[in-house]
């Protein structure tokens, strides 16, 4: 099999009460399990066989929805897991920090835009702090697009997501996706985005 389903860093029951642990376990049992395997079925005998997530999703304009939906699960889920962490890590600092700064004026606007970006996003999708050639950007992707998609409309490296879809917090928030999507400060690895910043 060419896509593996990563192994998480930390048990289901690790980033209660922010995120339950049946949401953790669904969520990555079944959806990105789910995902990883149909990315599988979808490339297997084509030319997209052998070829990198990054790179696949670069070209995925010419690709099947299967390719784009699926080779976009696999790659959004791999790093949501990586970004958060039990008990999450302070603040950015450091190049990051400066930044951030840069680009939003300071850390407490750029949590804004990016939790307006996830509450605003209608029905499933993501929102993202993205680099860019030129600095950040936050911006919001429908379904299972990312900014590393040549559909994407702001393009770039995503360095930190949240996944706004309903499975991704219903059980425990219900409709209440402001209360997810803050509560998500408490589980963010800046050190992780910070390594993904510097590439
Ligand atoms: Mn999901």
């Amino acid at each position: 099999m060419a896509f593996e389903l990563v192994k998480l860093g930390y048990d289901y029951t690790a980033l209660e009460p922010h995120i339950d642990a049946r949401t953790m376990e669904i969520h990555h049992t079944k959806h990105h399990a789910g995902y990883t395997n149909n990315l599988n079925a979808a490339v297997t005998g084509t030319d997209l066989e052998g070829k990198t997530i990054e790179e696949i999703l670069a070209g995925v304009s010419g690709s099947t929805a299967a390719v784009r939906n699926n080779g976009g699960g696999f790659f959004n889920h791999n790093l949501y897991w990586d970004v958060i962490a039990p008990g999450g890590s302070p603040n950015p600092g450091g190049v990051l920090l400066d930044a951030i700064s840069d680009t939003f004026g300071s850390v407490q606007n750029f949590k804004e835009a990016f939790v307006k970006a996830a509450v605003t996003r209608f029905g499933s999708g993501w929102a993202w702090l993205v680099l860019q050639e030129n600095g950040l950007a936050v911006s919001s992707t429908p379904n299972q697009d990312n900014p590393l998609m040549d559909v994407a409309e702001i393009q770039g490296t995503p360095i930190l997501g949240i996944d706004v879809w309903e499975h991704a917090y219903y059980l425990n928030y219900q409709n209440r996706r402001p209360d997810y999507v803050n509560a998500f400060w408490n589980l963010v690895n800046w050190d992780e985005v910070a390594g993904r910043f510097k590439g």
